[in-house]
């Protein structure tokens, strides 16, 4: 590169051989590269070093992919090299296309459903095709141009050399481009939670890569599985089966089911006072309500995959997958999911979610799972003030939400997806009168009790305005924190707040009781209360489902009803750790729940229990990882086509339906 530089000094000598075209394709396509996500784009860049990463991440895939023109001599070199130039340009182009339609990348799975999103493109397709788009082939046009008049000498003897060269040089800048954005986002690529993220980060052919190794993988392991893999599965879960309690069977038949994911929402702040005042006034509230269950032996047992997880816990109850996300990784996989469950008993199934659609690749997931509509970010207004960091506060979200689902045929299933509490917790001025409370020495902690307090009012105001549009009798509204919001790297702190000594440190038994998340099904007119069951999020379904009189002994869960006398008190994270009524196995180790110290040795049973865990989540993994719902359909359910259902960008007349008042 810094020889041609030098060689512009003397435009005679430009093209002196095939290494001086090699650097022109490069510096060419990367600038091209970079305009185009600056203006085609919204990847949501932040700060001179998302900038900067955004800057170099198209030079390793530049270097790698013309480097393999030198693979050839003679004229291969040049004819190599403008192909590679054609056919990398295409495909940026073809994602600026397609994302000006669908505000999303394209990736493996959405091409070979081509025929199906070719049919929603046709009618628009010219109206994204714009004059300025020829820029996006001009290096293309320059190369070729260079190529044919001035022609420049080949490399014969080296080219394998230079070959080995560039390649080594695309590795390199990679992994320096992977480390600077692993700085900025840890776990990028383990946890993948969303395309606008990878493309930002790693540029839109990285990202490619990326995409085209994750879903062979997905699809190899689909090859090698078959019905007779489905057997062992049916067997143990109808083993396990836990027969619904004939007091609460039904008892909420034909009511609208809103269930609300509240962000990183951790059970300890129920009744906790910070200076006297209480953190969170209205969930206190509802915690004792007669009508209200209230599980305070709760536990989120989400993996990688964080609200993406916990949703499909409650969607499925299957657990997440030990690395990545279902959401990301298996969303092309067979659903027998409670919004498809639901529609074919007459409901209509909606998710809400101030946030863009792409994000946990949720609007792949949801098509798999047959949900009606996704009311996303662009439904809603998104005001700066609206806003903070993954998109809309609680307060505007449900009340627009609620306005939206005024409108919906009843009985309707509402997913809703609050986002304010969100890690690092930090409020605007305005949002609440809540003042951070000087707690801790840990500004992340003491900022969660306002967060906490703001997501709490907003409920109370949502429960509120669910009432004055007569939307509250006749639904169950369900709650779950859907996982931790203090990580274990706040520890110092948290030990303050949850009332050890001073100097006292907290335990591996302590950080599991910490995972309690909040879970309550408030469900207006029945008689209900506080239950200590343990209990986890794959667990949420079968019990919301008997609530709504529908059985569920023919889905292949890993989770049962926690109202029943049967119910399966032990709570496996992900990692095989696991709760129980009497003890916690946290990092190979018992512990006694009623003294929190660490068992001398396994207590009796506790081998047992080990395994029955390990068997829990092995058969969890055989059903995501083969995709053996495929082979399975239960009596009286019809499979989901995902064809069926698309969440594209609304149209003028959708918004102005769904927003006005
Ligand atoms: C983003 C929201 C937050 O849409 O779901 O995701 P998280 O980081 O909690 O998984
Ligand atoms: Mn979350």
């Amino acid at each position: 590169m810094l020889t041609f530089i030098k060689t512009l000094k003397n435009p005679k000598q430009v093209f002196k051989n095939h290494y001086s075209l090699f650097s022109l394709a490069v510096i060419l396509f990367w600038f091209k590269s970079y305009f185009a996500y600056q203006t085609e784009f919204k990847l949501g860049v932040e700060g001179w070093f998302q900038q900067f990463i955004l800057l170099i991440n198209p030079i390793s895939s530049a270097i790698l992919f013309f480097g393999l023109s030198f693979l050839f001599k003679g004229k291969g070199q040049s004819r190599m090299l403008i192909f590679i130039n054609f056919a990398l340009s295409f495909w940026l182009y073809a994602n600026i296309v397609y994302y000006r339609f669908y505000n999303d990348f394209l990736t493996l799975p959405s091409l070979l459903s081509a025929q199906d999103n070719a049919g929603q493109l046709s009618g628009s397709v010219m109206a994204l095709l714009k004059w300025y788009d020829i820029t996006y082939f001009a290096d293309f046009l320059i190369l070729f141009y260079f190529v044919r008049k001035k022609k420049a000498p080949t490399i014969e003897k080296d080219n394998i050399v230079y070959l080995k060269r560039y390649l080594f040089t695309a590795i390199c800048v990679f992994l320096i481009n992977l480390g600077l954005a692993e700085m900025d986002r840890p776990q990028l690529l383990s946890r993948s939670f969303d395309r606008n993220y990878l493309v930002k980060y790693l540029g839109t052919y990285n990202f490619t890569i990326y995409d085209i190794i994750q879903n062979t993988k997905s699809m190899a392991q689909n090859a090698l599985a078959n019905s007779e893999d489905v057997v062992a599965v049916e067997n143990y879960v109808k083993a396990n089966y836990a027969e619904p309690d004939p007091n609460y069977f039904g008892k909420a038949k034909g009511r609208n089911l809103i269930l609300i994911s509240l962000e990183s929402l951790q059970n300890f702040v129920i009744d906790y006072k910070v200076n006297d005042m209480e953190v969170s006034p209205f969930l206190n509230s509802l915690s004792k309500d007669s009508n209200t269950f209230y599980f305070d032996n709760f536990f989120h047992q989400t993996g990688q995959g964080k609200t993406s997880d916990a949703e499909f816990m409650n969607d499925t109850s299957l657990f997440p997958m030990s690395q990545g996300a279902v959401y990301v990784n298996k969303a092309q996989n067979v659903q027998q999911a409670l919004p498809a469950i639901l529609n074919q008993v007459g409901y209509n199934s909606n998710v809400f979610h101030g946030n863009y659609k792409t994000f946990w690749n949720r609007n792949e997931m949801y098509r798999s799972m047959g949900y009606n509509n996704f009311f996303d970010a662009e439904y809603y207004n998104m005001t700066e003030e609206n806003t903070k960091n993954y998109g809309l506060k609680d307060v505007p979200f449900f009340d627009e939400s609620v306005t939206i689902m005024k409108k919906l045929p009843q009985p309707f299933f509402a997913k809703m997806i609050t986002l304010s509490n969100h890690f690092p917790f930090g409020m605007d001025e305005g949002d609440t009168d809540f003042p951070v409370p000087e707690l801790t020495d840990d500004s992340v902690v003491n900022q969660y009790f306002q967060s906490v307090h703001y997501l709490d009012d907003a409920l109370k105001q949502f429960f509120d305005n669910l009432k004055a549009n007569g939307l509250y009798d006749n639904s169950i509204i369900v709650m779950y924190g859907d996982h931790y919001g203090i990580s274990s790297n706040h520890d110092e702190a948290m030990a303050k707040v949850i009332g050890k000594e001073e100097g006292e440190e907290m335990t591996p038994f302590d950080e599991i009781q910490l995972q309690r998340t909040v879970f309550m099904i408030h469900a207006p007119g029945i008689k209900a209360g506080v239950n200590h069951n343990y209990a986890g999020e794959v667990d949420i379904r079968p019990t919301i489902l008997h609530l709504l009189g529908i059985d569920t002994k023919n889905y292949l869960e890993m989770g049962s009803d926690m109202l029943s006398p049967e119910h399966n008190q032990i709570v496996p994270f992900r990692n095989g750790d696991f709760v129980s009524p009497q003890y916690t196995f946290v990092g190979e180790k018992f512990y006694d729940n009623l003294t929190g110290e660490k068992l001398p040795e396994n207590p009796e049973g506790g081998e047992v229990m080990i395994e029955s865990v390990k068997e829990r989540l092995n058969m969890s993994d055989e059903i995501i990882e083969k995709n053996l719902l495929r082979f399975y359909t239960p009596a009286g359910f019809l499979p989901v086509d995902r064809q069926k259902y698309n969440y594209l960008k609304p149209t003028e007349e959708k918004l102005k339906f769904y927003k006005t008042k």
